[in-house]
Protein backbone atom coordinates (compact mmCIF):
# COMPACT_ATOMS: atom_id res chain seq x y z
CA UNK A 1 0.00 0.00 0.00
CA UNK A 2 1.22 3.61 -0.67
CA UNK A 3 2.50 5.43 2.36
CA UNK A 4 2.67 9.26 2.13
CA UNK A 5 4.57 10.77 4.96
CA UNK A 6 3.90 14.21 6.07
CA UNK A 7 6.10 16.12 8.82
CA UNK A 8 7.44 19.29 10.09
CA UNK A 9 4.12 20.32 11.23
CA UNK A 10 2.51 21.39 14.49
CA UNK A 11 -0.77 19.42 14.59
CA UNK A 12 -3.67 20.56 16.57
CA UNK A 13 -5.19 16.63 16.73
CA UNK A 14 -8.51 16.85 18.75
CA UNK A 15 -8.10 13.45 19.23
CA UNK A 16 -9.17 13.83 23.15
CA UNK A 17 -12.04 14.43 24.29
CA UNK A 18 -10.83 17.76 25.81
CA UNK A 19 -7.85 20.51 24.98
CA UNK A 20 -6.06 20.88 21.23
CA UNK A 21 -3.83 18.16 21.29
CA UNK A 22 -1.13 20.06 20.52
CA UNK A 23 2.06 18.32 18.92
CA UNK A 24 5.42 20.77 17.90
CA UNK A 25 7.41 18.82 15.71
CA UNK A 26 4.31 16.57 14.30
CA UNK A 27 3.96 13.99 11.52
CA UNK A 28 1.67 12.04 10.13
CA UNK A 29 1.60 8.61 8.34
CA UNK A 30 -1.17 8.41 5.16
CA UNK A 31 -1.93 5.21 3.79
CA UNK A 32 -4.15 5.11 0.90
CA UNK A 33 -7.35 7.43 2.14
CA UNK A 34 -6.60 6.86 6.00
CA UNK A 35 -3.98 8.07 8.79
CA UNK A 36 -1.92 4.98 9.02
CA UNK A 37 0.05 6.80 12.41
CA UNK A 38 0.07 10.53 13.83
CA UNK A 39 2.67 11.43 16.45
CA UNK A 40 5.92 13.43 17.63
CA UNK A 41 8.25 12.94 14.64
CA UNK A 42 11.07 11.73 16.54
CA UNK A 43 8.65 8.37 17.55
CA UNK A 44 7.85 7.87 13.93
CA UNK A 45 8.17 4.17 13.27
CA UNK A 46 11.50 3.11 11.58
CA UNK A 47 11.54 0.98 8.71
CA UNK A 48 8.65 1.81 7.35
CA UNK A 49 9.08 2.03 3.10
CA UNK A 50 7.96 5.79 2.42
CA UNK A 51 6.70 6.15 -1.24
CA UNK A 52 6.77 10.22 -0.77
CA UNK A 53 7.35 12.64 1.49
CA UNK A 54 5.85 15.92 2.18
CA UNK A 55 7.75 19.10 4.36
CA UNK A 56 4.61 21.37 5.78
CA UNK A 57 7.72 24.33 6.97
CA UNK A 58 6.40 24.25 10.66
CA UNK A 59 2.89 25.08 9.49
CA UNK A 60 -0.23 24.27 11.63
CA UNK A 61 -2.32 21.20 10.84
CA UNK A 62 -6.11 20.33 11.63
CA UNK A 63 -8.45 17.94 10.75
CA UNK A 64 -10.36 19.43 7.60
CA UNK A 65 -13.67 21.10 8.78
CA UNK A 66 -16.88 19.75 8.11
CA UNK A 67 -19.62 21.80 7.27
CA UNK A 68 -22.74 19.68 8.41
CA UNK A 69 -25.69 21.84 8.04
CA UNK A 70 -26.03 23.56 4.37
CA UNK A 71 -28.53 24.64 1.37
CA UNK A 72 -26.22 25.12 -1.14
CA UNK A 73 -28.84 24.14 -4.11
CA UNK A 74 -30.97 26.78 -4.82
CA UNK A 75 -31.42 29.86 -7.72
CA UNK A 76 -31.72 33.15 -7.38
CA UNK A 77 -30.99 35.32 -4.23
CA UNK A 78 -32.83 37.45 -1.64
CA UNK A 79 -31.29 40.92 -1.41
CA UNK A 80 -34.25 42.66 -1.39
CA UNK A 81 -35.64 40.73 1.21
CA UNK A 82 -32.77 41.81 2.96
CA UNK A 83 -33.65 45.30 2.38
CA UNK A 84 -37.51 44.75 3.38
CA UNK A 85 -35.77 43.75 6.39
CA UNK A 86 -33.40 46.49 7.49
CA UNK A 87 -36.90 48.55 7.25
CA UNK A 88 -38.30 46.39 9.96
CA UNK A 89 -40.01 43.79 7.92
CA UNK A 90 -39.35 40.36 10.32
CA UNK A 91 -38.49 37.28 8.87
CA UNK A 92 -41.46 35.72 9.41
CA UNK A 93 -43.71 38.00 8.24
CA UNK A 94 -42.10 38.54 5.05
CA UNK A 95 -42.42 34.26 5.55
CA UNK A 96 -46.49 34.50 6.25
CA UNK A 97 -46.81 36.86 3.47
CA UNK A 98 -45.75 34.31 0.54
CA UNK A 99 -41.81 35.69 0.33
CA UNK A 100 -38.80 33.54 2.14
CA UNK A 101 -38.40 30.32 1.63
CA UNK A 102 -41.46 30.26 -1.04
CA UNK A 103 -39.69 33.00 -3.16
CA UNK A 104 -36.71 31.27 -3.62
CA UNK A 105 -38.53 27.93 -4.20
CA UNK A 106 -40.38 29.83 -7.07
CA UNK A 107 -36.69 30.73 -8.37
CA UNK A 108 -34.93 27.04 -7.64
CA UNK A 109 -38.66 25.67 -9.90
CA UNK A 110 -37.15 27.99 -13.04
CA UNK A 111 -33.62 27.24 -13.16
CA UNK A 112 -32.11 24.69 -15.00
CA UNK A 113 -30.07 21.66 -13.79
CA UNK A 114 -26.97 22.97 -15.09
CA UNK A 115 -27.71 26.42 -13.86
CA UNK A 116 -28.31 24.72 -10.27
CA UNK A 117 -25.29 22.74 -10.19
CA UNK A 118 -22.63 24.99 -11.05
CA UNK A 119 -24.34 27.66 -8.61
CA UNK A 120 -23.71 25.25 -6.39
CA UNK A 121 -20.26 24.16 -7.24
CA UNK A 122 -19.42 27.61 -7.22
CA UNK A 123 -20.40 27.58 -3.46
CA UNK A 124 -18.81 24.56 -2.96
CA UNK A 125 -15.42 25.25 -3.64
CA UNK A 126 -15.42 28.59 -1.53
CA UNK A 127 -16.08 26.26 1.16
CA UNK A 128 -13.16 23.92 -0.10
CA UNK A 129 -10.77 26.93 -0.26
CA UNK A 130 -11.09 27.59 3.71
CA UNK A 131 -10.53 23.87 4.30
CA UNK A 132 -14.19 21.88 4.31
CA UNK A 133 -13.94 18.52 3.00
CA UNK A 134 -16.77 17.16 3.86
CA UNK A 135 -20.28 19.15 3.69
CA UNK A 136 -24.11 18.18 3.46
CA UNK A 137 -25.98 19.35 1.44
CA UNK A 138 -30.36 19.96 1.94
CA UNK A 139 -33.19 19.79 -0.40
CA UNK A 140 -36.14 21.88 0.10
CA UNK A 141 -36.41 24.41 -2.18
CA UNK A 142 -37.88 22.03 -4.67
CA UNK A 143 -41.05 20.81 -2.73
CA UNK A 144 -42.43 18.82 -5.18
CA UNK A 145 -40.93 15.04 -6.09
CA UNK A 146 -39.70 16.43 -9.31
CA UNK A 147 -37.57 18.86 -7.67
CA UNK A 148 -36.82 17.96 -4.95
CA UNK A 149 -35.46 15.32 -6.35
CA UNK A 150 -33.43 17.07 -9.00
CA UNK A 151 -31.95 19.57 -5.65
CA UNK A 152 -30.51 15.57 -4.78
CA UNK A 153 -29.56 14.96 -7.60
CA UNK A 154 -27.77 17.71 -7.59
CA UNK A 155 -26.30 17.16 -4.68
CA UNK A 156 -24.72 13.67 -5.69
CA UNK A 157 -23.19 15.21 -8.87
CA UNK A 158 -20.93 17.76 -6.67
CA UNK A 159 -19.89 14.62 -4.31
CA UNK A 160 -19.14 12.92 -8.13
CA UNK A 161 -17.53 15.89 -9.17
CA UNK A 162 -15.98 17.65 -6.42
CA UNK A 163 -13.26 16.23 -4.26
CA UNK A 164 -15.38 17.04 -1.22
CA UNK A 165 -17.55 14.36 0.69
CA UNK A 166 -21.41 15.82 0.39
CA UNK A 167 -23.99 13.64 2.70
CA UNK A 168 -27.74 14.52 0.62
CA UNK A 169 -30.53 15.44 3.41
CA UNK A 170 -34.19 15.01 2.34
CA UNK A 171 -35.62 18.71 3.69
CA UNK A 172 -39.04 18.66 1.63
CA UNK A 173 -40.89 20.14 5.23
CA UNK A 174 -39.14 22.89 4.56
CA UNK A 175 -42.22 24.90 3.77
CA UNK A 176 -45.44 24.51 2.26
CA UNK A 177 -45.78 24.86 -1.72
CA UNK A 178 -48.20 26.95 -3.05
CA UNK A 179 -50.21 24.21 -4.55
CA UNK A 180 -51.02 23.00 -1.13
CA UNK A 181 -52.05 26.03 0.20
CA UNK A 182 -54.34 25.31 3.31
CA UNK A 183 -53.13 21.46 2.84
CA UNK A 184 -50.39 21.26 5.55
CA UNK A 185 -51.44 17.31 6.44
CA UNK A 186 -51.69 16.52 3.02
CA UNK A 187 -48.63 17.75 1.88
CA UNK A 188 -46.81 16.21 5.12
CA UNK A 189 -48.45 13.02 3.19
CA UNK A 190 -47.34 13.72 -0.02
CA UNK A 191 -43.51 13.91 0.92
CA UNK A 192 -43.79 10.59 2.93
CA UNK A 193 -44.92 9.43 0.10
CA UNK A 194 -42.08 10.65 -2.22
CA UNK A 195 -39.20 9.26 0.13
CA UNK A 196 -39.20 5.53 -0.78
CA UNK A 197 -38.68 6.30 -4.41
CA UNK A 198 -35.92 8.93 -3.85
CA UNK A 199 -34.21 6.44 -1.02
CA UNK A 200 -33.85 4.26 -3.93
CA UNK A 201 -32.18 6.21 -6.27
CA UNK A 202 -29.96 6.44 -3.11
CA UNK A 203 -30.33 10.09 -3.10
CA UNK A 204 -31.04 10.65 0.56
CA UNK A 205 -28.68 10.07 3.66
CA UNK A 206 -31.16 11.80 6.32
CA UNK A 207 -34.10 13.58 6.65
CA UNK A 208 -34.90 16.87 8.11
CA UNK A 209 -37.99 19.04 9.24
CA UNK A 210 -38.77 22.96 9.95
CA UNK A 211 -40.42 22.56 12.84
CA UNK A 212 -41.86 26.02 13.30
CA UNK A 213 -44.60 28.58 13.83
CA UNK A 214 -44.34 29.48 10.12
CA UNK A 215 -42.93 25.67 9.57
CA UNK A 216 -44.77 22.38 10.80
CA UNK A 217 -45.72 21.47 13.90
CA UNK A 218 -44.45 18.59 16.27
CA UNK A 219 -47.10 16.01 15.19
CA UNK A 220 -46.72 16.69 11.59
CA UNK A 221 -42.82 16.50 12.33
CA UNK A 222 -43.46 13.52 14.01
CA UNK A 223 -45.19 11.95 10.63
CA UNK A 224 -41.86 12.96 8.60
CA UNK A 225 -39.86 11.26 11.32
CA UNK A 226 -41.57 8.08 11.44
CA UNK A 227 -41.05 7.87 7.55
CA UNK A 228 -37.68 8.07 7.92
CA UNK A 229 -37.04 5.76 10.18
CA UNK A 230 -39.27 2.98 8.50
CA UNK A 231 -36.84 3.18 5.80
CA UNK A 232 -34.35 3.29 8.25
CA UNK A 233 -33.47 7.06 7.75
CA UNK A 234 -31.65 9.16 10.14
CA UNK A 235 -33.19 12.17 11.37
CA UNK A 236 -32.17 15.52 12.23
CA UNK A 237 -34.00 18.32 12.76
CA UNK A 238 -34.36 22.75 12.15
CA UNK A 239 -35.68 23.06 16.08
CA UNK A 240 -36.26 26.22 18.54
CA UNK A 241 -35.28 28.50 15.68
CA UNK A 242 -37.94 31.38 16.28
CA UNK A 243 -39.84 29.80 18.99
CA UNK A 244 -40.27 26.84 21.81
CA UNK A 245 -42.01 24.32 20.10
CA UNK A 246 -40.30 21.49 21.99
CA UNK A 247 -38.49 19.70 18.13
CA UNK A 248 -35.43 18.86 20.44
CA UNK A 249 -37.30 16.84 22.67
CA UNK A 250 -38.64 15.12 19.37
CA UNK A 251 -35.66 14.88 17.63
CA UNK A 252 -34.49 12.85 20.53
CA UNK A 253 -37.19 10.75 20.85
CA UNK A 254 -36.45 9.82 17.69
CA UNK A 255 -32.40 9.21 17.83
CA UNK A 256 -31.40 12.61 15.70
CA UNK A 257 -28.19 12.29 15.22
CA UNK A 258 -28.83 16.66 15.26
CA UNK A 259 -31.28 19.47 16.07
CA UNK A 260 -30.05 22.72 14.61
CA UNK A 261 -30.41 26.61 15.43
CA UNK A 262 -32.22 26.07 19.01
CA UNK A 263 -31.92 29.72 20.00
CA UNK A 264 -35.41 29.08 21.86
CA UNK A 265 -34.20 25.36 23.38
CA UNK A 266 -35.48 24.58 26.98
CA UNK A 267 -33.57 22.58 30.01
CA UNK A 268 -35.99 19.91 28.93
CA UNK A 269 -34.68 20.10 25.10
CA UNK A 270 -31.14 20.00 26.63
CA UNK A 271 -31.62 16.71 28.90
CA UNK A 272 -33.51 15.13 25.62
CA UNK A 273 -30.91 15.70 23.78
CA UNK A 274 -28.08 14.76 26.55
CA UNK A 275 -29.81 11.34 27.01
CA UNK A 276 -30.03 10.96 23.33
CA UNK A 277 -26.42 11.80 22.28
CA UNK A 278 -28.61 14.08 19.89
CA UNK A 279 -25.61 16.66 18.81
CA UNK A 280 -26.43 20.80 18.78
CA UNK A 281 -25.47 22.37 15.75
CA UNK A 282 -25.42 26.13 16.60
CA UNK A 283 -25.58 28.17 13.02
CA UNK A 284 -24.03 31.76 14.09
CA UNK A 285 -24.54 33.14 10.78
CA UNK A 286 -28.28 33.00 10.76
CA UNK A 287 -28.64 33.97 14.45
CA UNK A 288 -26.51 37.25 13.09
CA UNK A 289 -28.10 37.92 9.88
CA UNK A 290 -31.82 37.72 11.23
CA UNK A 291 -30.48 39.97 14.09
CA UNK A 292 -31.31 37.52 16.75
CA UNK A 293 -31.10 38.68 20.42
CA UNK A 294 -31.89 35.30 22.13
CA UNK A 295 -28.96 33.40 22.59
CA UNK A 296 -28.61 29.47 22.01
CA UNK A 297 -27.83 28.39 25.76
CA UNK A 298 -24.49 27.16 25.65
CA UNK A 299 -24.14 26.85 29.22
CA UNK A 300 -26.37 24.74 29.50
CA UNK A 301 -25.47 22.66 26.85
CA UNK A 302 -21.92 22.31 27.63
CA UNK A 303 -22.85 21.40 31.60
CA UNK A 304 -25.21 18.98 29.91
CA UNK A 305 -22.60 17.16 28.21
CA UNK A 306 -24.12 17.82 24.61
CA UNK A 307 -21.61 17.66 22.06
CA UNK A 308 -21.85 21.20 20.55
CA UNK A 309 -21.06 21.53 16.60
CA UNK A 310 -21.32 24.62 14.14
CA UNK A 311 -22.12 24.94 10.61
CA UNK A 312 -22.45 27.80 8.16
CA UNK A 313 -26.25 27.45 7.35
CA UNK A 314 -25.58 28.77 3.96
CA UNK A 315 -28.74 29.89 2.27
CA UNK A 316 -30.16 32.75 0.27
CA UNK A 317 -32.52 34.07 3.31
CA UNK A 318 -30.73 33.51 6.80
CA UNK A 319 -27.37 32.83 6.08
CA UNK A 320 -25.39 33.86 2.25
CA UNK A 321 -22.36 33.15 4.04
CA UNK A 322 -19.82 31.01 2.53
CA UNK A 323 -17.12 31.57 5.51
CA UNK A 324 -16.62 28.49 8.18
CA UNK A 325 -13.73 30.58 9.29
CA UNK A 326 -16.36 33.74 10.02
CA UNK A 327 -18.40 30.83 11.42
CA UNK A 328 -15.54 29.73 13.88
CA UNK A 329 -15.14 33.58 14.69
CA UNK A 330 -18.90 34.31 15.36
CA UNK A 331 -19.51 31.44 17.42
CA UNK A 332 -16.83 32.50 19.83
CA UNK A 333 -17.73 36.40 20.58
CA UNK A 334 -21.76 35.96 19.98
CA UNK A 335 -22.51 32.45 21.55
CA UNK A 336 -19.12 32.71 24.00
CA UNK A 337 -17.82 29.37 22.76
CA UNK A 338 -13.90 28.97 23.23
CA UNK A 339 -11.90 28.63 20.05
CA UNK A 340 -11.32 24.95 21.09
CA UNK A 341 -15.09 24.25 21.38
CA UNK A 342 -15.60 26.03 17.88
CA UNK A 343 -13.16 24.29 16.25
CA UNK A 344 -13.83 20.82 17.61
CA UNK A 345 -17.54 21.93 15.94
CA UNK A 346 -16.58 22.29 12.85
CA UNK A 347 -14.33 19.35 12.78
CA UNK A 348 -15.01 16.11 14.99
CA UNK A 349 -18.97 17.27 16.14
CA UNK A 350 -19.59 18.16 12.59
CA UNK A 351 -18.96 14.84 11.78
CA UNK A 352 -20.68 13.63 14.92
CA UNK A 353 -23.88 15.81 13.12
CA UNK A 354 -23.61 13.68 10.05
CA UNK A 355 -23.44 10.29 11.67
CA UNK A 356 -19.57 10.05 10.68
CA UNK A 357 -17.38 8.49 13.32
CA UNK A 358 -14.08 8.20 11.33
CA UNK A 359 -13.40 11.94 10.16
CA UNK A 360 -12.70 14.96 12.70
CA UNK A 361 -9.41 14.29 14.41
CA UNK A 362 -6.02 13.40 13.46
CA UNK A 363 -5.93 9.94 14.49
CA UNK A 364 -4.90 6.88 13.21
CA UNK A 365 -7.73 4.94 11.30
CA UNK A 366 -9.15 8.39 10.29
CA UNK A 367 -9.88 9.22 7.13
CA UNK A 368 -7.05 11.67 5.63
CA UNK A 369 -8.36 14.92 5.53
CA UNK A 370 -6.75 18.05 7.32
CA UNK A 371 -5.33 21.23 6.10
CA UNK A 372 -2.32 23.49 6.58
CA UNK A 373 -2.81 26.86 7.69
CA UNK A 374 -0.22 30.01 7.91
CA UNK A 375 -0.76 30.35 11.40
CA UNK A 376 0.80 29.35 14.54
CA UNK A 377 -1.70 27.84 17.18
CA UNK A 378 -5.25 26.84 16.06
CA UNK A 379 -6.59 29.67 18.23
CA UNK A 380 -5.94 31.96 15.22
CA UNK A 381 -8.41 30.10 13.33
CA UNK A 382 -11.37 32.00 15.38
CA UNK A 383 -9.44 34.99 16.18
CA UNK A 384 -9.24 36.45 12.87
CA UNK A 385 -12.29 37.23 10.68
CA UNK A 386 -12.68 38.54 7.00
CA UNK A 387 -10.06 39.14 4.22
CA UNK A 388 -6.99 36.73 4.31
CA UNK A 389 -7.54 33.20 4.21
CA UNK A 390 -4.86 31.19 5.61
CA UNK A 391 -5.74 27.88 4.40
CA UNK A 392 -2.71 26.62 2.37
CA UNK A 393 -3.30 23.23 1.60
CA UNK A 394 -6.04 20.87 2.12
CA UNK A 395 -5.68 17.04 1.96
CA UNK A 396 -9.03 14.72 1.25
CA UNK A 397 -8.90 11.57 1.48
CA UNK A 398 -5.34 11.08 1.26
CA UNK A 399 -5.26 13.65 -1.98
CA UNK A 400 -3.52 16.43 -2.24
CA UNK A 401 -6.26 19.50 -3.57
CA UNK A 402 -4.94 23.20 -3.05
CA UNK A 403 -1.52 24.23 -2.63
N1 LIG B 1 -34.20 27.94 8.84
C1 LIG B 1 -33.24 28.66 8.25
O1 LIG B 1 -32.54 29.46 8.81
C2 LIG B 1 -33.20 28.32 6.84
N2 LIG B 1 -34.18 27.29 6.76
C3 LIG B 1 -34.75 27.14 7.95
O2 LIG B 1 -35.63 26.35 8.17
C4 LIG B 1 -33.57 29.52 6.02
C5 LIG B 1 -34.10 29.20 4.68
C6 LIG B 1 -34.49 30.42 3.89
O3 LIG B 1 -34.84 31.47 4.44
O4 LIG B 1 -34.42 30.30 2.66
FE1 LIG C 1 -30.91 25.53 7.83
Amino acid sequence: MNLTLWRQARLATLADKRGWGLVERGALLVEGSELRWVGDDASLPRGLAIDAEHDLGGSLLTPALVDCHTHLVYGGDRAREFELRLQGASYEEIARAGGGIRSTVAATRAAGDDLLFEAACRRALALLAEGVATVEVKSGYGLSLEHEARLLRVGRRLGASLPLTVCTTYLAAHALPPEFEGRADDYIDALCSWLPALQAEGLVDAVDAFCDGIGFTPAQTRRVFEAAHALGLPVKLHAEQLSDQGGAQLAAEFGALSADHLEYLSDDGVAAMARAGTVAVLLPGAFYFLRETKLPPVAALRAAGVPIALATDHNPGSSPTLSPLLMLNMACTLFRLTPEEALRGMTVNGARALGLAGRGRLAAGQRADFVAWDAEHPSELAYRFGGANPCRRVVTGGRELIR
